[in-house]
C-alpha cells in the first residue's frame, strides 16, 4: 500500500482493475463474503438445534439460500469500508488534485445496483411464496391429527380432540404423522412456537389460528411463547415429546378425563 500516490504515477489514469486498492477490495470481498455466508448460515443450528420436521429443514434451506444470495452484497460494502479505513492517505506535498476526489453519479452503477436489488427481492418473494403454498396444502391433509392449543399467561395447554377429554401441559405427538394445531388464547396475544419444527403462529383471544407440521424425529423438543405477553413471558415454555405411534396411543389412553370439552376439528370454539 506504500507509494500508491507518489508523484509521477499515473494512478487515476491506469486501468482500474489493475489498481492496488481495487485488488485489495476484491480479495477482502471474497474473504468477507465467505465468512459472512458460512457463519450466518450455520447460526440457526447453534441457536435452535437440529431440525425435527421437514418444515424446519425447508426453513433452514431458505435461510441458507437467502444468506448466500445476500452475503456478497454485505461483503462488498464491508470490503470497501475496511479498505478505506486502512488505506494510507496521501503523504507529503503532492496530493492528487481535488477534481479527482469528486463523487459523481454513475448511471451504470445506479442501474447495476437497482437491477441486482430487484432480482434479489424477486428471488426472495418467489421462493417464499412457493414454500407458503406447501404449508397451505398440508393444512388440508386428511390423515392429520388435530390438537387444540390454548395459551394463557403464562402457560400452554393441549387438548386432544377425539380423546376422552385429555388435556396436558406437555405436548405429546406421534412421529411421522401430520398434526394440525388449532391455536387460541384466553387472555392476551401469545405466539405458539415449536422451535425445532419450524412452526410459529399467533395465539389471539377470541380467534382460532391454524398451523400444521409433521414431526419426523423421536425426541423431546422446545415450545416457547414468541410474543412478549407479560411479566413471566420468558417462562412460558414447555416441551413436546415426539414418540412412536404405539407409545403415543398408550400415553393418550393412560391420561385421565379432565372434563375439558374440546373444540371441533374445524377450529370453532365450542
Ligand atoms: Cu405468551
Amino acid at each position: 500500500m506504500s507509494d500508491l500516490r507518489s508523484p509521477g504515477q499515473d494512478y487515476f489514469q491506469s486501468k482500474w482493475w489493475k489498481r492496488k486498492d481495487v485488488k485489495q477490495v476484491i480479495v477482502l470481498w471474497i474473504v468477507i463474503t465467505a465468512v459472512i455466508g458460512y457463519f450466518s448460515s450455520q447460526f440457526q443450528f447453534w441457536a435452535m438445534g437440529k431440525p425435527a420436521s421437514e418444515t424446519m429443514e425447508n426453513v433452514i434451506n431458505i435461510i441458507i439460500t437467502f444468506t448466500w444470495a445476500s452475503s456478497p452484497v454485505a461483503g462488498f460494502v464491508a470490503a470497501i469500508a475496511i479498505q478505506a479505513l486502512f488505506q494510507r492517505g496521501h503523504y507529503g506535498d503532492n496530493p492528487p488534485p481535488e477534481a479527482e476526489h469528486n463523487i459523481s453519479s454513475s448511471p451504470r452503477a445506479t442501474a447495476t445496483f437497482l437491477i441486482i436489488s430487484a432480482l434479489l427481492c424477486l428471488f426472495a418473494l418467489v421462493v417464499g411464496l412457493i414454500e407458503l403454498q406447501k404449508d397451505d396444502q398440508a393444512l388440508l391433509d386428511k390423515n392429520a391429527i388435530h390438537i387444540n392449543v390454548t395459551g394463557q399467561q403464562w402457560a400452554w395447554n393441549y387438548d386432544y380432540p377425539g380423546s376422552a377429554g385429555v388435556r396436558s401441559n406437555v405436548l405429546h405427538l406421534p412421529v411421522d404423522q401430520p398434526v394440525v394445531f388449532h391455536v387460541t388464547s384466553k387472555d392476551v396475544k401469545h405466539s405458539f412456537w415449536v422451535v425445532q419444527m419450524g412452526v410459529k403462529i399467533d395465539a389471539n383471544p377470541g380467534y382460532v389460528t391454524q398451523t400444521v407440521v409433521t414431526p419426523n424425529k423421536i425426541g423431546s423438543f422446545d415450545i416457547r411463547c414468541a410474543e412478549l405477553c407479560g411479566l413471566l413471558h420468558a417462562y412460558m415454555q414447555n416441551k413436546v415429546i415426539v414418540e412412536s405411534r404405539s407409545d403415543y396411543e398408550k400415553w393418550l389412553g393412560s391420561q385421565p378425563d379432565t372434563g375439558h370439552t374440546t373444540w371441533t376439528a374445524e377450529g370453532e370454539i365450542g
